[in-house]
């Protein structure tokens, strides 16, 4: 127990620590289940003036010996709990401590400090898993050099990693034991500390910086996964090449080394030269692997590479500005992915997770600025308004201040921070000092502001004048503890199409707009254009230059004209997004109200000009005929919603689109084929997307013959891709043939549990009231395990988040069920306890019947007076009043 367990951590209470770590020797001796940890740690006072009493903090430690500059230190002198270690008149100069802790990672279920994944020995410490390890101050800004001896049985751990440079290695005389010690030059805060101990194998390779440096790298996993290494190889090479020539950034230590493990709370960990992954996101074989997973394992190998900047070379002052590491980074990958594969397809998917997850969270009660002020659990703001809108927030600096300036500031970052733990106000100064722009103080509201902005925009067209108007206000909603909001700037991209589909020049205030970039910084303004000979459509939002709501009447004709003729790729795709979702909320009322399901006529032209438009890529054209998400449409609903209902008027519309574009589906599907080996790369996995959304798309026609083309590709696929997305399709259609290809994918998997994973969520999200029942009897699979988390991400992550007719059952089945998943999940894992129950988070949005039911689970959960911090936090929040 932590002093602050009741009380929350807030981000005015900021103090710099009393006490600096210089360097830090750790000798670790791993045993399964008494490890013991020597660490010499060299203090100082981090100012003169009076002593402060030392404060270390720990987490579940126990302690076996004590030592100030070599002498063990009498009783009297410290307190020692196993979550706090306090030296109440430590000497008022730089000492040597001596801490022996001793740690049982085989006992280690939260998956938090050193724990074992398998049989092989892991650490995660971000954000506070050091301190069960040894005592110290854990907090990112004690930077210090470490050097780490690790002892291990070598039948137990032939392979002993940590972070930097391999300095000494060998037996440990008359012992079956052997030992290696690493040294990491770069001072760094204890959360990117890790050690691995395992029989691993690995893949080597190098690669030769642009100043010439040769780095050696590694992928350690698990023996006989070496040939599943390759993509994640080459992504790595690329990953580092790309940070060379689009920000300059270098890789600064001899190896760079990746280990796969198998139990793993989250995607992976960008310790300092040492990345720890979930090896859901390195292993992959064209037949084990989808290309959805392959482009997981390219974004999260680059994003946590380019943490070695953003990151690790600057880290972030204190854990509220986790945003400054996360924001930026995830900018950056979703740039090197821009940049490696589509710019307009990898913009529209962000965009569509953005809205799913992002908007979601932001327009209920766990919504928090991407800069929190206040928290009671830190683990809990590792969300997508941190990452995904953190990024948002870094791209609107970008489109605000134009690439080269944007570049400047970025450089500006990296030479005045480089060493430091920054804080967001530190970032964003670097930009208003090379561009001289004086926005910046009012920008800041994106980030201590929660709650997407509503914009509001009416035109006006005059002929006579030959003017056009924009009249555009901005709001932003009430959100938990911020009643009222400031307007902010909000850069909006923006173009004019002319009758023959080509923008218009833009003259506001007689000078050409600087790249069609409006800034609004008013609760309300207008915009004048000048010299417009005729009435144009606008485009607004371009490449979704804000993340905001934007409210425009705008004709339907209008929009099928965007969705022809927009220059703007993402306002193609976002003008067939709007019709679909007009006609999808009529038709959710309809639904409810038992009348027939409206059709769009205009819609459907615009879906079969894509289709048929030979210029565009078709991974684009695949999402085009995607329609809004499940969630995506609740929330724009917003209150009293029924999720049957959303759920039937989306299959009704994809069955539409099914029957109406029957003819061109089925010859898109079979023109998507090639007789080509499977490539993961982008072109080859936009056509099997495109080629896989025609054949859901006329399943959804429940014809016989549509089903057996699943059935089919199911059986004669030659990748995972097309097998998979096979039996996506029959999983949604009550058919033998469904029960078939389920049985036979478990006989011909059952022995990679990666594999099984998918198998498990396909399960899960079926939308039919059966499904609970499966997914109980499935978690006494033996496939199922309630100590790895991506098999509870799998089989109760994909019903809970993903299923959402089956959790948002009207009996409120589906609730308790998760519910009691989580509270028998709570005592050995909470982190993942706690995201599993965020799944609860629109609660307050739904009709009456459930959302009274989900408050009764809600409450009934938040009576336990046992909960951890981590889901105590969530139920709390997610049934506060405000
Ligand atoms: N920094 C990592 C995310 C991460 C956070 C916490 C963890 O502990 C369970 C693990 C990973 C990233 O952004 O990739
Ligand atoms: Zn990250």
């Amino acid at each position: 127990m932590r002093t602050e367990e009741h009380g929350a951590i807030r981000l005015q209470d900021y103090r710099p620590p009393d006490w600096l770590i210089e360097t830090v020797e750790l000798d670790v001796s791993l045993h399964p289940t008494a490890t013991t940890v020597r660490a010499k740690l060299k203090i100082k006072p981090s100012s003169s003036g009076t002593p402060a009493p030392l404060v270390l903090d720990g987490d579940e430690l126990k302690l076996a010996s004590l030592a100030l500059d070599g002498k063990p230190l009498p009783a009297e002198n410290f307190v020692a709990t196993p979550d706090r270690l306090t030296i109440a008149q430590p000497p008022n100069r730089p000492f040597e401590l001596e801490i022996e802790t001793l740690v049982d990672p085989t006992g280690n279920t939260q998956l938090m400090g050193l724990y074992r994944a398998g049989a092989t020995y892991c650490t995660q410490c971000e954000p506070e898993g050091f301190r069960r390890i040894t005592y110290f101050i854990d907090r990112p800004n004690v930077m210090a050099v470490y050097t780490t001896r690790i002892e291990a049985d070598r039948s137990e751990a032939a392979v002993l990693l940590s972070n930097g440079n391999l300095v000494a290695q060998g037996d440990v005389p008359g012992t079956s034991r052997h030992f290696a010690v690493w040294h990491d030059p770069f001072p760094k805060p204890s959360y990117l500390f890790a050690l691995v101990g395992g029989n691993l194998a690995h893949v080597a390779d190098s690669f030769t910086t642009h100043s010439g440096r040769k780095v050696a790298l590694a992928i350690y996993v698990e023996p006989g996964k070496e040939d599943r290494c390759a993509y994640a190889m080459d992504s790595l090479k690329r990953a580092m090449r790309w940070d060379e020539t689009a920000f300059g950034r270098e890789y600064d230590l001899d190896i760079f080394m990746i280990v796969a493990v198998s139990a793993f709370n989250m995607g992976a960990m960008e310790n300092k030269g040492l990345n720890v992954f979930n090896d859901k996101y390195v292993l992959a074989s064209p037949t084990t692997a989808t290309d959805g997973d392959y482009a997981g394992i390219e974004a999260v190998i680059a994003h946590e590479y380019f943490h070695n900047w953003t990151g690790d070379r600057i880290t972030c002052r204190d854990w509220f500005q986790l945003c400054l590491k996360e924001g930026l980074t995830v900018f950056r990958d979703q740039e090197f992915t821009a940049d490696q594969r589509s710019r307009a397809v990898e913009r529209i998917s962000d965009v569509r997770a953005l809205r799913s997850f992002q908007f979601v969270e932001d327009a209920g009660p766990l919504a928090h600025p991407v800069r929190p002020e206040l928290y009671h659990e830190i683990n809990n703001f590792y969300t997508s308004t941190v990452y995904d809108k953190g990024a948002e927030v870094v791209r609107m600096i970008r489109t605000l201040l134009g690439p080269e300036t944007f570049r400047k500031g970025m450089d500006l970052y990296f030479t005045r921070h480089d060493g430091q733990a920054a804080t967001v106000e530190q970032f964003v100064q670097c930009f208003a000092d090379v561009s001289h722009r004086d926005f910046f103080p009012q920008f800041m509201r994106w980030y201590s502001q929660a709650g997407t902005p509503d914009i509001k925009v009416a035109p006006h067209y005059d002929s006579r004048a030959r003017s056009y108007r924009l009249d555009i206000s901005q709001s932003i909603p009430p959100t938990p503890g911020q009643p009222n909001k400031e307007p902010t700037v909000i850069p909006l991209a923006f173009g004019l199409v002319g009758e023959n589909g080509a923008d218009l020049p833009l003259v506001l205030d007689g000078r050409p707009l600087a790249r069609g970039v409006l800034e609004l910084t008013q609760a309300s303004q207008s915009f004048t254009f000048t010299g417009i000979a005729e009435r144009p459509i606008p485009s607004l939002n371009r490449g979704f230059s804000a993340p905001v709501k934007l409210a425009l009447p705008i004709e339907p004709g209008d929009l099928r004209f965007l969705a022809a003729h927009d220059s703007d790729p993402f306002n193609r795709w976002q003008a067939v997004q709007s019709l679909a979702m007009t006609l999808l909320k009529a038709n959710v009322a309809a639904v409810r109200a038992g009348e027939p399901q409206r059709e769009d006529e205009g819609l459907m032209q615009a879906l079969g000009a894509i289709l048929k438009d030979a210029k565009l890529e078709p991974a684009f054209i695949a999402l085009t005929l995607s329609p809004p998400s499940d969630a995506d449409i609740a929330r724009e609903i917003g209150s009293d919603v029924d999720p049957d209902a959303v759920f039937t008027a989306r299959r009704r519309l994809r069955g539409a689109i099914g029957v109406r574009h029957g003819a061109t589906l089925a010859d898109t599907y079979a023109r998507m084929i090639t007789s080509e080996p499977y490539r993961p790369d982008a072109q080859g996995a936009g056509r099997r997307s495109l080629k896989n959304a025609c054949l859901d798309l006329l399943a959804m026609t429940e014809q016989d013959d549509a089903i057996a083309r699943a059935f089919a590709q199911y059986g004669g696929a030659d990748n995972m891709t097309d097998r998979m997305a096979a039996l996506e399709t029959l999983a949604l259609h009550d058919r033998p043939e469904r029960a078939a290809a389920l049985d036979d994918f478990y006989r011909r998997y059952a022995d990679d549990p990666l594999i099984i994973d998918k198998w498990l969520s396909l399960q899960a999200a079926i939308p039919e009231p059966a499904t609970l029942d499966r997914v109980r009897a499935l978690t006494k699979h033996p496939a199922f395990s309630d100590s790895n988390p991506n098999r509870i991400r799998a089989l109760i992550g994909a019903f809970a988040q993903v299923n959402h007719t089956q959790f948002n059952r009207a009996d409120g089945a589906g609730y308790d069920f998760v519910a009691d998943f989580v509270l028998a999940l709570d005592p050995k894992n909470p982190q993942v306890a706690a995201r599993l129950m965020g799944a609860f988070r629109s609660w307050r949005a739904l009709e009456a019947v459930r959302r009274a039911r989900a408050e009764a689970v809600l409450r009934r959960v938040a009576a336990l007076p046992t909960l951890s911090r981590d889901v105590h936090d969530i139920v709390a929040r997610t049934l506060a009043d405000s």
